[in-house]
């Protein structure tokens, strides 16, 4: 019986609350409504639960019972298989495989630039890779104006990978500049749902404020 009494029954989420791996995850579960306890961790000491279950000690990691999982790339598909409703992904195989390779561009293109941001810290993004994120958003302006969100009519996992980027631009020190109606209406969009404003921890609410 104790063993069981022990057990956590709400599943526990360790999210950054300034991490973009985090925020994507957050989005998803606050678009899923899904009851969860989610422990922010600030500053380089990480909680030893978090270190026990998780080899490569990184955030978010999730725990449903007896299931551990980390990268965020691995939770997010899986809350949206275990929580189906809404759906954040087609069913048709075709559309399910330009999705994630949709997933998988945005985190090497931008990601992985957005990574040296949180790596060197705030207002110390490099020229470089500073220019090399803002072209590459640039370059996929006509893919932000085919349909109401990202290549689709309904909101994604695409969608909740891409806003945690976009909502730190300012934070990055990145202006798309004011030709890009289509990316500004996109933004609009995205961060007026209630499922996004409810995503933001304060630290991220402050970036735009
Ligand atoms: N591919 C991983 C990357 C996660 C990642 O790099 N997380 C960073 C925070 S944004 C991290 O855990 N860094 C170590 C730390 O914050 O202590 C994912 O998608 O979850």
């Amino acid at each position: 019986m104790s063993v069981i009494a022990n057990r956590r029954s709400v599943m526990n989420l360790f999210s950054r609350p300034t991490c973009i791996h985090s925020h994507r995850t957050r989005i998803v579960l606050a678009e899923k409504n899904i009851n969860i306890d989610i422990t922010s961790v600030v500053g380089p000491d990480l909680p030893e639960d978090l270190m026990d279950v998780n080899p490569y000690h990184t955030l978010p990691t999730l725990i449903d019972r007896d299931l551990v999982l980390y990268d965020s790339r691995v939770i997010i598909e899986y809350l949206d298989e275990r929580f189906p409703h809404p759906p954040l992904m087609p069913v048709d195989p075709v559309t399910r495989a330009q999705f994630r390779m949709a997933l998988y561009r945005i985190e090497q293109d931008w990601y992985s630039l957005a990574d040296k941001f949180a790596a060197n810290g705030e207002g110390k993004l490099a020229t470089k890779p500073k220019k090399m994120l803002r072209e590459s958003i640039l370059a996929a302006v006509d893919l932000f104006s085919i349909k109401s969100y990202f290549i689709s009519d309904d909101f994604s996992l695409v969608d909740c990978t891409i806003a945690p980027i976009l909502w730190r631009l300012p934070e990055y020190g990145i202006d798309l500049g004011s030709n890009v109606p289509s990316i500004d209406k996109y933004m609009d969009r995205v961060f007026d749902r209630p499922s996004f404003r409810e995503s933001l921890s304060e630290l991220e609410q402050e970036m735009r404020l």
